[in-house]
C-alpha cells in the first residue's frame, strides 16, 4: 500500500503532541500507537528549536519504519523532507498548501486545517490531500485557536468535499459518536489520546467505533 492509500483508509490521526507528552519519550508514546493500531500520526511540538525537533522527528521516523502508519510533520516542511517523512500538516499561518507540493513533490501527503467549509473548498481545490476541521469542540490543545465550529461543519464536508476530512479539537469517548452521527469516518484526536491513562486501551476504543460507523 502506497501513502495515499493507507491515507484513504486511515480513521485514526493522533497527534503526538511535545508539549501533551512532557516527561514522557516520544519514542514510547509512539510505539503505544502503533501497537494499538493507529494508521495515522502527526509529530507536533510548537516550542522546540530546530535542532530538538529534528531529533524527535528521527526518533519517530525510526520507530514507523516497516510499519504502515503514516509520518506527518507539523508546520516543517524542511525538517518533514530531510527525515523523508510521509508528509505535512500545514494550516493557515504556515507556507500554503502550493508552496508545499512544489517543495515536496506529488507524492507526499499534505494535510491543511479549515475551520468553515469555504477554507476546506479551497484547500481540496489546492491540492491538499486530506483536511483537518475545526476545532469542533473545545480544546486548550492548540492556542490562540478560533471558537469552537460545532458538528454542522462536519455535515457540510460530508455532503460536498472529496477529499478526507479529519474533524478535530476536542474528541473523546464520550462526544465521539455525535461526531460519527454527523457523518465523519476519520478523527484527529491528541489529548484524550496522549493524555489518557492507557493510550493502548483508548486508542483501540476509538479505532473499534470508528470501525463500526
Ligand atoms: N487544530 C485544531 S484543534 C487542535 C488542532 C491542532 C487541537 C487538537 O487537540 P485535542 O487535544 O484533540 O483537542
Ligand atoms: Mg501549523
Amino acid at each position: 500500500m502506497n501513502k495515499k492509500e493507507i491515507l484513504k483508509k486511515a480513521q485514526l490521526y493522533v497527534l503526538v503532541d511535545k508539549k501533551l507528552i512532557g516527561e514522557r519519550k516520544v519514542e514510547d508514546v509512539t510505539s503505544q500507537l502503533v501497537k494499538s493500531g493507529v494508521q495515522m500520526i502527526q509529530y507536533r511540538d510548537k516550542y522546540a528549536e530546530d535542532g530538538e525537533f529534528l531529533k524527535e522527528a528521527t526518533k519517530i521516523k525510526k520507530i514507523l519504519k516497516n510499519q504502515k502508519v503514516l509520518l506527518i510533520i507539523n508546520d516543517r516542511v524542511d525538517i518533514a523532507l530531510f527525515i523523508d517523512a510521509d508528509g505535512v500538516h500545514v494550516g493557515q499561518n504556515d507556507l500554503p498548501v502550493p508552496v508545499a507540493r512544489k517543495l515536496l513533490g506529488k507524492n507526499k501527503i499534505i494535510g491543511t486545517s479549515a475551520e468553515n467549509i469555504k477554507k476546506a473548498r479551497t484547500a481540496q481545490k489546492q491540492g491538499a490531500d486530506y483536511v483537518g476541521l475545526g476545532p469542533i469542540f473545545y480544546t486548550t490543545t492548540k492556542e490562540r485557536i478560533p471558537q469552537p465550529v460545532g458538528l454542522g461543519l462536519i455535515r457540510q464536508a460530508k455532503k460536498e468535499l472529496k477529499i478526507p476530512f479529519f474533524p478535530i479539537g476536542g474528541i473523546n469517548l464520550d462526544n465521539l459518536g455525535s461526531v460519527i452521527n454527523a457523518g465523519a469516518k476519520r478523527v484527529a484526536v491528541a489529548s484524550a489520546i496522549i493524555c489518557s491513562p492507557n493510550i493502548s486501551d483508548t486508542t483501540r476504543e476509538f479505532i473499534n467505533r470508528l470501525k463500526i460507523s
